[in-house]
């Protein structure tokens, strides 16, 4: 009996490139996070449904190399296992120090540095045999060198995990149906065979998982007839570019996958705002081939309120409760945020949205219909923004003098100036759906920057078309995060809060 229902996302806001493990009872799933720390999130579930958020990978400086590496790059698809009472999560920091190994003996507790392997590809998968050979299987894209960007196929070969070295030259292996980018490859030994299971057709709509099996770890594979087992591509389902799959046992003995997914939105479905979550479906086992379910939604885990009120926060001490969700780009949230009596305080250091390493701190976009409304003190320049990355972000920055409303999309800037009330109590930015004929019907949705002065009044100072803060206009791998930033001076967050938008 497949569990019912299935939330999905089953972990909204970008969440790409998830992968999945179970040790006994438990279940855990790491993500790829790319220019944000911390780096790759452990969620811990007991019964596939309901996930919490227990660690990161990466909480320290030097795990990942992110700066110079450009915004996009680093935490590129972990995949995380477990052999002989030790966790791994085998990941890319790509083009930072490449293909690296961390381990931890508790995964809610701290992960190793990062052995550094001579890995030279993406999305490493770890899995061993019965001898206790371990091989890393990874999608040979080269990362290095001058033949960068050259696609070599699924490699393998078995690693030294002590020292990170290969100890054997990297085989090609099957790679697919002919689909374009053959990646995330994850082996497994289930029952008598070993399957390979593959993304191919590329991380956009033509994405899609295919599988193989063989007699042995290394092969020679066998395609399955039915490949791809699962995509979106051509269909009108409601999750598209569903691909980089992973299996895992269920706790009712029925087999899942989990996998990244885009809940697009428009009239021709073309904008995805939250980028690649990562979604659910039950798969069922056919003459030793696995039959997935097509991915349903199901928003269940997608509509929380969330507040992070600051006004408790005592000199110097960091509230216990302090989110785990809360991101910073290149940096941890502790990095930049100082606490003070009644707030955590960010410190300008000059640089603003469009610098890839801004003064920051921020949460994912995890529903269509949210407003992030942020009651903060700005001495200098700061404000909320709602970003992509650092050329297409949408802000209502406070100064001095007034409130600056800006739209920044690539080499455009569009910026309006208004009078500042008497008494500001909060700055918002809010996402509503689009009204009116035909034209509104083309963009996924409209996003509207304001304030609450202190009598509770609400302004809305400027509506932007929210299409081009998505994946497809952004080309970007990750989703908006709505946050908090200062350019100069400093700004004293009191309370950060998401409800439904109020349009
Ligand atoms: C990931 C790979 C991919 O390593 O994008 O488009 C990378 N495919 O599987 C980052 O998500």
């Amino acid at each position: 009996m497949t569990i019912s229902p299935m939330p999905n996302p089953l972990i909204p806001g970008f969440n790409p490139d998830p992968s999945v493990l179970r040790v006994g009872d438990d279940f855990y799933l790491a993500t790829s996070t790319f220019e944000y720390l911390p780096g790759v999130p452990i969620y811990h579930s007991r019964d596939l449904i309901n996930w919490t958020l227990i660690s990161h990978v990466a909480t320290r400086p030097g795990q990942f190399q992110l700066d110079g590496v450009p915004t996009g790059g680093s935490a590129w698809a972990p995949t995380i296992r477990h052999h002989d009472g030790l966790f791994y999560v085998a990941i890319t920091d790509a083009m930072g120090r490449g293909t690296l190994i961390f381990t931890a003996t508790d995964p809610a507790g701290e992960w190793s540095d990062g052995l550094v392997t001579n890995v030279d590809g993406i999305d490493p998968d770890l899995v061993w045999d019965e001898q206790g050979n371990c091989y890393i299987t990874f999608s040979g894209l080269l990362m290095t060198g001058p033949e960068f960007g050259k696609h070599l196929g699924i490699q393998q070969a078995r690693i030294d995990l002590t020292t990170g070295q290969l100890l054997e030259e990297p085989r090609s292996l099957w790679s697919g149906t002919g689909g374009m980018f053959p990646e995330a490859p994850h082996v497994y030994h289930i029952g008598d065979w070993w399957y390979l299971m593959i993304a191919e057709g590329g991380t956009e709509r033509g994405h899609s998982v295919s599988i193989a099996r063989s007699k042995s770890p290394e092969g020679p594979w066998e395609g399955c007839p039915a490949n791809p087992v699962l995509t979106a591509r051509g269909t009108a389902r409601p999750i598209q570019n569903t691909g980089h799959g992973d299996l895992v046992l269920g706790p009712d003995n029925e087999w899942y996958m989990v996998m990244l997914g885009m809940r697009t939105r428009g009239m021709t479905r073309a904008f995805s705002s939250h980028g690649r979550e990562t979604f659910i479906t039950s798969v069922n086992w056919v003459d030793g081939w696995p039959v997935v379910a097509p991915v349903e939604v199901d928003e269940t885990n997608s509509h929380f309120d969330f507040t992070a009120d600051f006004h408790k926060v005592k000199e110097g001490k960091f509230p216990a409760d302090f989110s785990k969700e809360f991101i910073s780009i290149r940096r941890t949230p502790a990095q930049v945020l100082t606490p003070v009596a009644g707030g955590l305080q960010l410190t300008g250091n000059g640089l603003g949205m469009d610098d890839p390493a801004p003064a920051f701190v921020g949460r994912r976009q995890r529903r269509f219909d949210s407003r992030v409304e942020v009651v903060a003190e700005v001495e200098g320049i700061g404000g909320l923004t709602l970003r992509y990355d650092e050329q297409s972000h949408y802000d209502i920055e406070v100064t001095p003098y007034d409130i600056v409303v800006r739209a920044r999309l690539y080499e455009m800037t569009k910026e309006s100036r208004h009078a500042k009330p008497e008494k500001l109590k909060s700055i918002f930015i809010q996402c509503v759906d689009p009204k009116g004929g035909w034209e509104a019907m083309a963009t996924s949705d409209l996003v509207q920057l304001g304030f609450v002065n202190e009598i509770g009044e609400s302004a809305i100072l400027a509506t932007f078309d929210g299409r081009y803060l998505s994946a497809e206009v952004t080309t970007s791998f990750t989703g908006r995060v709505y946050g908090v930033y200062c350019t100069q001076g400093s700004v004293t967050i009191r309370k950060f809060s998401e409800t439904t938008s109020n349009d």
